[in-house]
Order: C-alpha cells, then structure tokens, then sequence
C-alpha cells in the first residue's frame, strides 16, 4: 500500500522511524512548511529560519538519498500539516499515513483526529530518537512517591555503560560532580571566538521569507549564526569538544557581561530537530576525557544534562501532560510585563538575557532559570504567560522541554514534580555568579531605598507570602525561620519596598 510519510520539522533525522519504515520505491515523503505551526506561538525568527531552512537541506539530502519528497513551501500558502497531508495523499494516490509522534501534546491531539478527517489509515510511530521511551520512563516512575532525576540518571548512566569503570561503578567514584561545575565568573579567561555556520543560497532564501512574513517577531536575523544541515550541526559540536568543553564544566552555571554563551554548547536546537543524537554526543564527550581533552567534572557535566535532565524532562511531560499545562501551585497571576518583549529594564543581569533570547533565540541555562525565571517566580508573574514567552523565544523551544523547564523547574507551578524546592534566590546569588552587578545601576547590596537591586525586596516578600506552603518544604525552612524572627517592623519595609517595586517593574495592568 503506496504511504504518505510526513516528517516534522523537528523531526530531521534518517534515523524517525517513519522514514525508517519508508519504502523508498513505493512511498512518498511529505515535508511542509505551514501556517499553523509557524504561527501557534510568536516564534523566534531565528527558530522559523532554522527550520524551514533545515527542512529544505533534510528535503535534498532525502532526495539524493533516493527517498521521493513532495515539499510544501511556506509560500504555496498551506494553512495546516492536516490540509498539506490531504493534498499530497490525493497527488500521490496514496492510501495511508505515517509519522513519528509530535513532540507537543497540542499536535499529537490533533493528530488523533486526522484519521477521521484524512479517511485513511493513520500511523503514529513512536520517537525512537530518545534513550528513554515514554513506557519505561512510566514504568521507572511508577510507585515512587517522589520523582528526582539524579536516581533516574543513575539508572541511565547504568543502562548505557557511560562513565562507568570496569566494575560498573561510576569513573572518579562519584555519579554527580555538580558542586564542580558552579564556579562564578570573574572575566579572568578568554571565551575562544565561536565560528558561526555558513549561510548558503538556501538559508539565505528562508531568511528573506521570514523577515517578509514574520515582521513583528523577535528575532535579529542579521546575526544568524546557526547550522542548518547534520553535518554542519556535527561541526559545531565537534567546535565545542576542542575548544570549550573543559570550561564548560567550571562554568556551567557563571553569568557573563563578555558573552551570551560561555563555554556552552549550543546544541540544544540541533538535538530537539533531529539534526544530532544524544548518545553519539554523550560517548564522544566519554571519548573526549579518556584521551584527556576534558576534566571528568565537565564530562560528566555535559553526559548528565543530555542522558539525565533532558530525557527526565521529557518523561515528566509525556507522564503528566495535559495536566501538567494547568499547574499554578503558586497562584501566580501578575500580568507578563511589555518589557520581557523589549528587554528593556535596567536590571543589568535581565537585560542582558532578555535581549540575547530575543536576538539570538538563545540563553544559557543559568539566565533561563536564574535571572529569568527567578525574576517571573519571585514577581509571581502569571504562568501560562510566561511559558507562552519562553515557548515563543528560543530557538530550542518545543513544549516537551520547554515547560517542565519553566513551568515545572522555573516557576515551581507544579508544585514540586520537576524541583524539590523553588530555585528563588536573591541578588547575591547572580552576584555570587557572574559580574553583571559591576555595571548595574542598581545596587545588589541594598534590600531597600532607592537603587537597591528588586531581586532582594522581592525575594523577602516571596518567601513572606508563600511562608506557611514554604515551611512544609525542608529545603526552605530555614529560610522561612531566618525571616520570620527578624523583628517585624523590618519585615514590614522589605515587604512594602517590594510591593512598591513591583507595582514599579510589573504593573498589575500589564
Ligand atoms: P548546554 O548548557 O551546553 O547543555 C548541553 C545540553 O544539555 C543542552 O544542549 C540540552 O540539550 C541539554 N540540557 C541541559 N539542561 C537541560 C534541561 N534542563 N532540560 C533539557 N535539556 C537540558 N532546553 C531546550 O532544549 N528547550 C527549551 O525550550 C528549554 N527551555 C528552558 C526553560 C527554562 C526556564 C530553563 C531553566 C531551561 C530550559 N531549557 C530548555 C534547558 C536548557 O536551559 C537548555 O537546553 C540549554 O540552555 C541549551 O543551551 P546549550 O545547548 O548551550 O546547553
Ligand atoms: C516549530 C515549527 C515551525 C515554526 N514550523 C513548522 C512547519 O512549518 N512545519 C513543520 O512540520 N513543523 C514546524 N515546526 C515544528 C512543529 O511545530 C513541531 O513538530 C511540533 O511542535 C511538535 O514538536
């Protein structure tokens, strides 16, 4: 029977398993850039730019390895992947369809109608592109009464024999070297320069679409630096393993005036498309301090955030959703403020990560969950907004990472699945982690009175507003305690300069 296999576009991998199951003499294979997808959110432009253009390299690269590609162009004016899957069955004649599932619960749902609307048989294959299936990720969690990733990593350090010594225990003696990896940035190393990806005529077209059709999205396209092909993403990692990934391991979580990335990788977006695979980078990175190229600290750093925090995210989604969307154990509800859309605050540190997000697509994780996010928790600004933010901002969003990472990690909304206890923090942790403060107009060793920084009024008051949830969480206690014997009168300014603040940075109109 003559198939139509549709292949997302996050889904660019010889390895799908839909095209795996694609008979190449027979079948069709349909890519499309539509409406729909390019629209649910404001995406970033870089993110559109990277996938339509990284679509039409997966296009070429399928064709010249024999498969028969019919290819919607954003242009063609194709309003849905259902409407470009109906038009290609009919032109092909084929009978049946095929894909690998989507990465977001809002596809996949409506995919469980096309069968009914398309008429024809529909198969979802399962997305074998991760270490961890969905089932097994159910069946590792089930009966635990709380989930946390450092035993599942365990577990998967253990099942793919990464870093462990001959006996099957962990190389050094430790499975987590965390407390090595959060050294704070003092600007006394050079960041190496990052070579940028080559834009070719195909990137360079797409890039032309979305400034044209995406006007009022976020997005600098004049420095778009991303790879768009396996190969090119490959050269990128292969960068970052010879030139920054020992750094990587001492400054995992530092914050930098000098540089949007650091020692970071920037591979996320190429994992999340398919364009590299996890356990070929964990073992590389495995190879990498064998031969000596790197501290054990930063290798074993890196292998936990692939086979640890990134497959774990994604279990805690596919197990909760669509629940997990609604979560808001805080209650927080203040209206997004029009600058996370600009960056413009004299926050130095949030106007710093909100600008490169918005520019470039891109923060690393210590903005995204520190300064960032820390920001929207201790502000209590409304969930659902802020996830739709980050959703629409980063070049490796898609909501299987995006919203355990904020609604879950970030904005403790779900209550403590993904975090034993909210990352809130004041302005002496981003002092402690960075020099951003050196050239903040505010001062981060003042709590109140003008100039000093918002982080710290406004994480007393955080910890003042949500004391009695806090106090039953043993990681927070103390906190709680600290400021509750604190005498009352100095309670009460904190609490007021806060609200003024935020009246100030976050008004409840928007
Ligand atoms: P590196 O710091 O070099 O880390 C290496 C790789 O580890 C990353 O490429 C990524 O694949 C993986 N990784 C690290 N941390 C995580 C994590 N917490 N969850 C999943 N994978 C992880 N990551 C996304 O891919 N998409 C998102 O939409 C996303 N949203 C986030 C939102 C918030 C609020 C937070 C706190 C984190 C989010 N992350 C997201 C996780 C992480 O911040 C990014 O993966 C990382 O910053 C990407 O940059 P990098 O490739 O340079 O990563
Ligand atoms: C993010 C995105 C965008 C911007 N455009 C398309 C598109 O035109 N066609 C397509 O197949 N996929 C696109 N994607 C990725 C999908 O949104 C993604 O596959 C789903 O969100 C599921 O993860």
């Amino acid at each position: 029977e003559k198939t139509l296999t549709l292949v997302l576009g996050d889904q660019l991998s010889f390895a799908n398993p839909a095209l795996v199951a694609t008979d190449r003499e027979r079948d069709v294979v349909l890519l499309a850039e539509v409406a729909e997808e390019a629209a649910y959110v404001a995406h970033n432009r870089h993110k559109i730019a990277l996938i339509f253009s990284a679509m039409r390299h997966f296009r070429d690269a399928l064709r010249d390895a024999g498969y028969s590609v019919h290819y919607v162009a954003y242009d063609d004016g194709v309003p849905s992947l259902e409407a470009a899957a109906r038009q290609t069955l009919d032109a092909a004649g084929a009978t049946a369809l095929r894909c690998c599932e989507p990465g977001e619960a809002r596809l996949a749902a409506a995919m469980a109608g096309w069968q009914a609307g398309l008429g024809v048989p529909v198969s979802i294959l399962e997305d074998s592109r991760f270490l961890c299936s969905r089932d097994d990720f159910a069946a590792w969690a089930k009966g635990r009464k709380q989930l946390r990733m450092e035993y599942f990593y365990r577990e998967m350090r253990r099942r793919y024999g990464l870093l462990l010594d001959a006996d099957g225990r962990p190389e050094g003696g430790q499975w987590n070297y965390d407390a090595e990896n959060r050294s704070g940035w003092r600007a006394d190393e050079t960041v190496p320069a990052r070579p940028a990806a080559p834009v070719d005529a195909i990137t360079g077209a797409v890039l032309a679409l979305v400034a044209e059709r995406f006007p009022a999205n976020p997005g600098d396209l004049d420095v778009f630096r991303l790879a768009v092909t396996a190969e090119e993403a490959e050269a990128q990692f292969q960068w970052f393993l010879a030139h920054a990934l020992d750094r990587f391991g001492t400054y995992q979580d530092a914050l930098a005036e000098e540089s949007p990335w650091l020692f970071h990788s920037l591979i996320s977006m190429y994992l999340n498309i398919g364009l590299l695979e996890p356990l070929a980078l964990c073992r590389a990175v495995e190879a990498r301090w064998r031969a000596g190229g790197c501290s054990l600290a930063a290798a074993e750093g890196f292998i936990r955030q692939i086979l640890g925090w990134r497959e774990y995210v994604r279990g805690i989604y596919w197990l909760h959703m669509p629940a997990y969307a609604e979560g808001n154990a805080l209650h927080a509800d203040r209206p997004l403020p029009d600058w996370f859309w600009s960056g413009a605050t004299e926050l130095r540190c949030l106007q710093q990560a909100l600008k490169q997000s918005l520019d470039l697509g891109y923060a690393h994780h210590i903005q995204r969950l520190m300064v960032i996010g820390n920001f929207a928790l201790l502000a209590g600004l409304d969930v659902r907004a802020v996830c739709d933010w980050y959703l629409a901002v980063y070049v490796d969003a898609f909501e299987w990472v995006e919203l355990p990472n904020t609604l879950g990690m970030a904005l403790y909304g779900d209550g403590g699945i993904m975090a034993s206890k909210p990352y809130a923090a004041s302005g002496k942790y981003i002092q402690r982690q960075g020099n951003h403060c050196a050239s903040c107009r505010y001062d981060v060793r003042k709590t109140t009175g003008e100039g000093a920084c918002p982080y710290n009024a406004l994480y007393w008051r955080f910890i003042d507003r949500h004391a009695a949830y806090l106090k039953k969480n043993a990681r927070m206690g103390l906190m709680v305690g600290s400021w509750q014997k604190r005498d009352a009168a100095e309670r009460e300014a904190i609490v007021a300069w806060a609200d003024g603040e935020l009246a100030r940075l976050a008004p409840e109109d928007g």
